[in-house]
């Protein structure tokens, strides 16, 4: 009799889940405690005297006034919905005099708490810019905006060149720029342009409003409104650039770095984008910037935008739902992406920002760090306590400690004298190392004593200060000079400095931290001028209530522009520096880990989260920070498994590891005084768990490192959120504490401290257990699956061929491995997969055509292994094991490749056919088939 894999989860939890997700998509349901404009016209008497005031609230607004409309309105242009309320006072706390001064609506509103709908707003159609007529250009039609009147806001630009270029089917892109002088435009992103010319039948529709200036762009296929600027008016003054829109739903992803759910909260929220060194919490802006989000329409459909702007901007999200950029500085330039399904929404971003690097292999093993590893010997020391622990490894690291006083580029003499022999060590053992670079260069060595300074100094690589001073800030060597990466020379001189420390210390890849960029004085040593650029009209809110605050004065001069303007892109352009230099140093593929993000980090650099704390919530806030990485183009992405901030728990660390092992980039690092979480520290018994769980992760990297060709070539995602997968469910929609690695596995991780069971939504179809091929069947539904600590719940979908290899304690060794291939059948008995494969390091191998290529196919009896590209990588390498979840019917005879397998087993409890023991080349057809 068969088993039941898994029943159903317990009605009243089921029931809870449901209703809960009821009421999260029901926004009339959630949203109803918000008055309408209508409701509040009539309600005569009420008190306002709990109220307190929103930070664009002055304390003068008299409170005992009731709502009314300025007298000069129209009647009816204020009577906008409470929810599509678009605040007029961002840029300052306003009066109801001062309110109204501006031409605005002031209808307060009974509150406690901050945030909220706004008091002040604008009524409809608020006067700004006028469109002229649109005439065509080569790339599409542009048109001429003007104000016949000032704005509000000092130096308004007051006449205005709008270019709308429809560019594929898919994406619309429209700047909005002054053409009288040119203004900071982001260098970098968007090198190549991958137009087409003469978009016929694009999937969008525009519309413009000439007076008040706004678009709308529609969905041709449905008519759906998925953007509609006319809610607000457009503001372009030389310091503050603000635009609204309607949103097609509220479900939202998108807008990092921060701590957030996959999809953020509209209800009177804001997100600053703004990078800064900041450990990961709440309502704070983050490591990087990322002015870019996807919505969900609902009925599987999704759409993205993309504001490339670079400036600190600050986004706010109200429940209408709708959404206003505010930025303080460069130009409106829109990309739009139709999808229509989220996936293409996400590789027609990358088309622009550019699709991931491909990594090198040995960089998807287990990496180990900590800061305090005081030695050589200390480090040598975890290296083999992890050989005797037989846990993988294939990455040691290095935190600060290996430095001579703290100065990249050095290494302590005593400590770590003996460094480029550790190094050679580790490579003899198939290992590899990396350390950590910062960008701040210490400049109080005596002069003569440390190059890279005396260096830099001559060749002018470092940021100035508004007078030309070069800007000194203080980080860990203390005094330091930045260097400029968005100057040629800086480039060149990095490399430098990187060629020799390698001719040194053959390191295999570089982790450049503190390049938000990070600063222990606010600004420099100096402080900062007091300017409008260090204190703009408006200021975001960014932690720290100044630009400056954590980082350098924003008056700082670089070679391409200001500080104000480059800020966001320092750790993208170290980024680049970084990835040049090692690719000019090794020849082979360079792996970077950048802390700092912007657009088009993901084609140079892998990211970690940071500063994460060892506790159960960051545990389970890592799912949607590594998913949103993947959606930012920065697929290679991990946050620090255990934990790098407190002492971690031997349950929390176990945890922590099994779901690390399905982060794309795994690595265990852990801040200095912290108890320690190496694998080999704790109990037997948790060790067994993190090695089943890393060893299992090894024997899933050949299917890992095709999900990443794949990436790297047509940027469909590693660590996938599952509406990204199952767009139409409208359960996936939020579900953020499961993902997929790719189409077919789905991780169902224990968040929960004293959880031996997990409950998981599984979409519909069959879907099997990865640890033993158990058929789970699915309505789409959450089931309760027992998960006791030495296990994480994977699911392998119903038609997948997923292929493995025996693991070992390096990737070095694991890629001579005989493979395995996991067979899922459907219930249409078929499967498919493949596997991409070459040397694991070479450049280019893809576009050099360096790599070998097989594919995989399965029916109700057989499996095929099909080579369509060979190119020797595959020489020597067997497939050695077949598993086949789903055979129905107890097969009474194998055959390989036509001769009879002796040894072969089949569970009528599972239904999983095994066939061990084979040895069959990779490089040519392989046939197994049972009856
Ligand atoms: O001010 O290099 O996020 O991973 O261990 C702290 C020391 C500097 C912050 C990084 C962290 C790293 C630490 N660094």
């Amino acid at each position: 009799m068969a088993r039941i894999c898994c029943g159903p989860l317990h009605t009243l939890a089921l029931l809870t889940s449901v209703l809960l997700i009821m009421v999260l998509k029901d926004k009339n349901l959630s949203f109803a405690f918000f008055p309408s404009a209508a409701e509040w016209q009539h309600s005569s008497n009420i008190s306002y005297r709990s109220v307190e005031f929103r930070k664009n609230l002055s304390s003068d607004v008299n409170v005992s006034a009731g709502p009314r409309t300025h007298t000069s309105l129209v009647r009816g242009q204020c009577g906008v919905a409470v929810e599509s309320r678009i605040s007029c006072g961002r840029d300052r706390s306003l009066s109801r005099a001062d309110c109204e001064g501006r031409g605005c609506c002031y209808v307060p509103l009974p509150r406690s708490g901050l945030g909220g709908p706004p008091w002040c707003f604008y009524p409809v159609r608020y006067p700004g810019y006028k469109m002229g007529p649109l005439l065509p250009t080569e790339k599409g039609q542009r048109a001429t905006l003007a104000r016949s009147a000032p704005s509000y806001l000092p130096r308004d630009i007051p006449t205005l060149q709008l270019d709308v270029m429809p560019e594929t089917l898919g994406r619309l892109h429209l700047t909005l720029k002054d053409p009288a002088s040119p203004r900071y435009e982001v260098p970098f992103v968007t090198s190549q342009s991958r137009g087409q010319k003469d978009i016929q039948n694009p999937l969008y529709d525009v519309d413009f409003q000439p007076d008040p200036f706004g678009f709308i762009v529609r969905r041709k296929s449905n008519g759906r409104v998925l953007l509609n600027t006319t809610i607000g008016p457009l503001l372009f003054a030389d310091q503050y650039l603000q635009l609204s829109s309607s949103m097609a739903s509220s479900v939202i992803s998108g807008l990092g770095e921060h701590y957030t759910p996959i999809t953020l909260d509209l209800n009177w929220t804001s997100v600053s984008l703004w990078n800064r060194d900041m450990a990961p919490h709440r309502n704070a802006n983050l490591y990087g910037s990322h002015p870019f989000f996807l919505v969900q329409e609902g009925d599987g459909q999704a759409h993205g935008v993309f504001l490339l702007n670079s400036n600190a901007m600050e986004v706010f999200l109200q429940p209408a739902p709708a959404l206003t950029w505010a930025t303080v500085g460069g130009i409106l330039d829109f990309y739009i992406f139709l999808g229509p399904s989220p996936q293409s929404v996400v590789q027609q971003y990358h088309e622009v920002i550019g699709y991931p690097m491909m990594p090198p292999y040995w960089s998807l093993g287990f990496h180990l760090c900590r800061w305090g590893y005081t030695s050589t010997n200390r480090t040598r020391t975890v290296v083999q306590l992890m050989r005797q622990a037989k846990i993988p490894l294939d990455v040691q690291w290095n935190d600060l400690d290996y430095a001579d006083r703290r100065r990249v580029f050095t290494f302590d003499p005593q400590r770590f004298g003996d460094l480029p022999q550790m190094v050679e060590e580790f490579h003899q053992l198939g290992m590899k190392y990396v350390l950590i670079l910062d960008p701040g260069i210490s400049s109080a060595s005596p002069p003569g004593s440390y190059k890279p300074f005396d260096d830099g100094l001559k060749r002018g690589v470092f940021i100035k200060n508004s007078t030309g001073q070069i800007l000194i800030g203080k980080v860990w060597p203390g005094p330091t000079a930045f260097p400029d990466f968005t100057n040629p020379t800086t480039q060149d001189w990095w490399m430098d400095c990187i060629r020799v420390f390698h001719s040194k210390v053959p390191v295999d890849g570089l982790w450049i931290d503190m390049n938000e960029p990070s600063n222990f004085v606010e600004g420099s040593v100096d402080g900062c001028p007091d300017s409008d650029l260090e204190k703009p009209p408006y200021t975001p809110g960014v932690i720290g209530g100044q630009l400056n605050s954590g980082t350098l004065c924003v008056s700082a001069q670089q070679y391409l522009s200001s500080h104000y303007n480059l800020h966001n892109l320092y750790g993208l352009t170290e980024a680049i520096a970084t990835h040049r230099a090692l690719l000019k140093v090794k020849s082979t593929r360079p792996f970077v880990l950048s802390r700092s993000s912007f657009p088009g980090l993901g084609r140079f650099s892998a990211h970690w989260t940071g500063d994460v704390r060892s506790d159960w919530e960051q545990l389970r806030f890592s799912i949607p920070g590594v998913l949103l990485f993947g959606l930012y183009g920065v697929p290679l992405v991990g946050a620090d498994v255990c934990g790098f901030g407190g002492d971690t728990t031997e349950e929390l660390c176990v945890r922590w590891t099994q779901l690390g092992a399905f982060y794309p980039l795994m690595r265990n690092h852990n801040d200095r005084p912290n108890a320690p979480q190496e694998p080999y520290v704790f109990s037997q018994q948790a060790q067994d768990a993190m090695r089943t769980v890393i060893t299992l992760r090894y024997s899933l990297l050949p299917f890992l490192y095709t999900l990443f060709h794949h990436t790297h070539t047509s940027s469909r995602t590693v660590a996938r959120p599952l509406f990204l997968e199952f767009p139409t469910d409208p359960n996936c929609q939020t579900i953020d504490r499961q993902f997929l690695w790719g189409a077919s596995l789905l991780i169902s991780p224990v968040l929960e401290e004293g959880a031996l069971e997990v409950t998981a939504y599984l979409p519909p179809g069959t879907w099997y257990s990865l640890n033993n091929g158990e058929a789970c069947y699915s309505k789409g539904q959450y089931f309760l699956f027992p998960a006791p600590l030495d296990t994480i719940n994977v699911h392998v979908r119903e038609g997948s061929i997923i292929p493995q290899q025996a693991p070992a304690l390096t990737t070095t060794a694991s890629r001579r491995n005989p493979f395995t291939l996991i067979v899922a059948l459907s219930v249409g008995n078929w499967a498919e997969g493949e596997l991409f494969w070459d040397d694991g390091e070479s450049l280019d191998t893809f576009e050099r055509g360096n790599y070998s290529y097989v594919l995989f196919f399965a029916e109700e009896s057989y499996v095929v292994s099909k080579p369509v590209k060979l190119n020797g990588c595959l020489d020597g390498l067997v497939l050695g094991e077949v598993r086949v979840f789903g055979v129905q019917a107890p097969p009474t005879a194998v055959w390989a490749n036509g001769k009879k397998v002796h040894v072969f087993s089949y569970s009528p409890d599972t239904k999983v056919l095994t066939v061990p023991g084979l040895d069959l080349p990779m490089t040519a057809m392989i046939t197994v088939k049972w009856s």
